[in-house]
């Protein structure tokens, strides 16, 4: 039996389509609290208090890319192809979105804890949107070559960049998307498991054309 532990439109949520995708059986913790501070009993399964964690039976496995992957391979799904370099360019754009693009959101969002609403005066904020910018630019050049980014083929990296995309809205300063960008965004949400995924976390959808 898998347990998701997430937080309403976080990077869990990818986890939380990917679930809906391979037909698993599984049970939802949201661990999002009004404070922002995670539940002790949260901590006590992840004492670092990031989402997602995903149990497996008594195992917890931490860290979206692992999750993703284990879940995908052992599911056999295709959002994680099982070879070549079919599968070394889907574990790169995974890479890319959980290690590079993910972390470029975490920047900005680090100083909106410290500094809140003067956030977006400090030298380093506008550095921070710029380098999520160039990010997306760069994603807009690669779908002007393949329809997906791993090629021709949805893969989970499609999924958890739409998720992270969301997160736009919340910074401080715009964030703009090429129309490849938006159309894969239309693709991966028109999918029944995220439509699902947003409904159950109540989350809406806001950086789609
Ligand atoms: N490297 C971790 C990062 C997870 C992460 O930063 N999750 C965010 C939500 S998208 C989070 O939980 N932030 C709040 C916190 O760390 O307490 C992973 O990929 O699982």
């Amino acid at each position: 039996m898998y347990t998701l532990y997430y937080s309403p439109g976080a990077c869990s949520m990818a986890v939380h389509v990917a679930l809906l995708e391979v037909g698993a059986k599984f049970e939802l913790e949201n661990v999002s609290t009004p404070d922002g501070k995670r539940p002790e009993s949260y901590l006590k399964i992840n004492p670092r208090g990031s989402v997602p964690t995903l149990k497996i039976d008594d195992f917890v496995l931490r860290e979206g890319a692992a999750i993703l992957t284990y879940l995908l391979e052992t599911n056999n799904s295709p959002l994680m192809p099982t070879k070549g370099l079919e599968r070394a360019s889907a574990l790169e754009w995974l890479a890319f979105a959980n290690s590079t693009l993910h972390p470029a959101y975490s920047r900005a969002f680090f100083q909106h804890k410290v500094l809140g609403d003067k956030a977006a005066e400090n030298p380093l904020y506008g550095p921070s949107i710029e380098a999520i910018q160039k990010l997306w630019d760069d994603i807009e050049q690669r779908l002007t070559k393949s329809e997906y980014l791993a090629g021709k083929n949805l893969t989970i990296a499609d999924i958890l960049v739409t998720v992270i995309a969301n997160w736009s809205p919340m910074m401080k300063k715009p964030i703009t998307f090429g129309p490849k960008t938006k159309a894969l965004f239309n693709r991966v949400i028109a999918r029944p498991s995220y439509q699902a995924a947003l409904a159950k976390e109540q989350v809406t959808y806001k950086v789609a054309a």
